[in-house]
């Protein structure tokens, strides 16, 4: 053996070793990381573990509430247009002129247990609310700022306190919508504020590192939020460098935190999904559902029940339960989540028009959650009857068009249909289904369980 080849045979004889202690590396976090689910270690989590619970809740509720529930879209007599959390900006209310609106804000009907209750009965996992819209004013009691609940309103009450109580009480998550762009800070774009769009703040670094970044760090220590959901990501002074910073700082402060795309600069227009490799855990259609399924992306379409986010009082162009439960079964079907917003009045109050709604959506899901919760894309795309949704071995069919011949044809599916039943009929009565290469026949009754959306489940022999 030459000299060289010794060598080789040295390098070879290590990256094998090393490849071993490599091996016994892997094979012991494997180990630890399921010590982890068990909470005896905290050892880094997997993206598929850290998402589970966001998920499987495929439904949540967005809350839009700050001081512009107190105009609720009027100023001086004039009805503005456009979102209720946008006034500021849309009416070019000066700063010091806005900041007025904060001592007239005092919702003493603010029951933290009965917003949760309500969304719970819905159907939702989870809660997003507004620690701070692009107004700048914040929501809980924070210590770098008087322009807060506790400082700058007669309320005097930490919200974020409240409702995190509250949902912890209830098994919901509680989440954080948090914007970058702040129109009242000067050394964000309270600076140039009305023209914030125009231009860069010099000082824009020391509003991210002594005054955002603190007030996050306080909202993860002192609240523990589940989702952080950033917003106001596309001014001129943000970029994605700073994004993946956030992003990862964030993570360092609670692992298993799940952070929206617009974290960085990489989603796409109001369409919302993810660009290249750009920082977050999922996409962020806004008032818009993705026309065809993407399985195995991360996404949630936010959405509006009437034409604003916060609250103005005589916005009454409500979509209908009928038209919510079929968005929440075709984003289901479609493998995405659901924010549905309601935008609370300046006293504390979900708009009875919103707890309507959400009670319906409520008694629908109360018969066919197990569709929704866990369930995800199907193969069966778009029928003209509806919706599917699939979890383990079980296909759910939603009908939102009742055949009026008494059959219902089903594209064709892998696995053997073993059995079928309505998703609402506790007896699990067995519908007798023909299976062919070309598809599936159901024969169904002549009426329908739901009129907005009737379950079918059909158990298939393999997964
Ligand atoms: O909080 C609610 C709205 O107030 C907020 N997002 C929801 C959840 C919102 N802020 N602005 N907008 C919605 C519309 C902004 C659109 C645009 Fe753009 C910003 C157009 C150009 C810059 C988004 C980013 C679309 C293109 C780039």
């Amino acid at each position: 053996m030459t000299k060289q080849e010794g060598r080789q045979w040295l390098v070879i004889g290590a990256t094998v070793v090393s490849l071993l202690i490599a091996l016994v590396i892997l094979a012991s976090c494997g180990g630890e990381t399921n010590a982890q689910v068990s909470g005896t270690k905290a050892e880094p989590m997997s993206q598929d573990q850290r998402m589970d619970w966001w998920r499987d809740a495929r439904f949540g509720m967005f809350v839009h509430w700050g001081v512009y529930a107190v105009p609720a879209g009027t100023y001086k007599g004039k009805r503005i247009d456009g979102g209720g959390e946008w006034i500021m900006n849309t009416a070019q209310i000066p700063v010091a002129e806005y900041e007025k609106f904060a001592p007239r804000f005092d919702p003493v009907g603010f029951r933290a247990d009965e917003w949760v209750r309500l969304a719970k009965n819905a159907g939702m996992k989870y809660i997003v609310i507004t620690s701070k819209h692009h107004d700048g004013f914040c929501l809980w009691d924070s210590k770098v700022t008087d322009y807060d609940i506790m400082d700058a309103t007669p309320f005097k009450r930490d919200i974020l306190k409240e409702l995190s109580v509250a949902c912890k009480k209830q098994g919901v998550k509680l989440c954080f919508y948090h914007s970058i762009m702040d129109w009242h800070h000067p050394d964000a774009q309270g600076l140039s504020y009305p023209n914030y769009n125009d231009g860069s703040n010099p000082n824009f670094g020391r509003y991210v590192e002594t005054y955002m970044k603190p007030q996050l760090a306080e909202l993860v220590a002192n609240y523990n939020p589940g989702v952080l959901w950033f917003d106001g990501e596309w001014i001129k002074d943000w970029t994605e460098p700073q994004g993946k910073e956030l992003y990862a700082y964030l993570r360092t402060l609670q692992p298993s935190l799940i952070i929206n795309n617009r974290v960085g600069k990489g989603r796409q227009g109001m369409e919302g999904l993810t660009k290249g490799d750009s920082a977050g855990d999922f996409g962020t259609p806004e008032q818009q559902v993705p026309p065809e399924g993407l399985p195995g992306v991360d996404w949630e379409t936010c959405m509006t029940m009437n034409d604003t986010w916060g609250y103005k009082s005589f916005d009454e162009n409500w979509k209908s339960t009928e038209e919510l439960v079929r968005m929440l079964a075709d984003i289901a079907s479609k493998g995405g989540n659901f924010l549905l917003n309601v935008g609370p009045t300046p006293e504390g109050l979900i708009p009875a028009a919103s707890v309507e709604r959400l009670e319906g959506m409520g008694k629908w899901m109360a018969v066919n959650g197990e569709s929704i919760h866990g369930a995800t894309a199907s193969v069966i795309g778009r029928p003209e009857w509806g919706r599917c949704t699939v979890k383990g071995d079980k296909l759910y069919l939603h009908v939102f068009n009742w055949p009026a011949d008494g059959t219902l044809e089903v594209p064709a599916v892998r696995g053997q249909v073993q059995r079928a039943y309505l998703l609402a009929d506790k007896k699990h009565t067995s519908i007798p289904v023909t299976q062919s290469a070309e598809g599936l026949i159901v024969p169904l009754p002549s009426q329908a369980p739901d009129a907005i959306d009737s379950v079918i489940v059909l158990v298939l022999k393999n997964k």
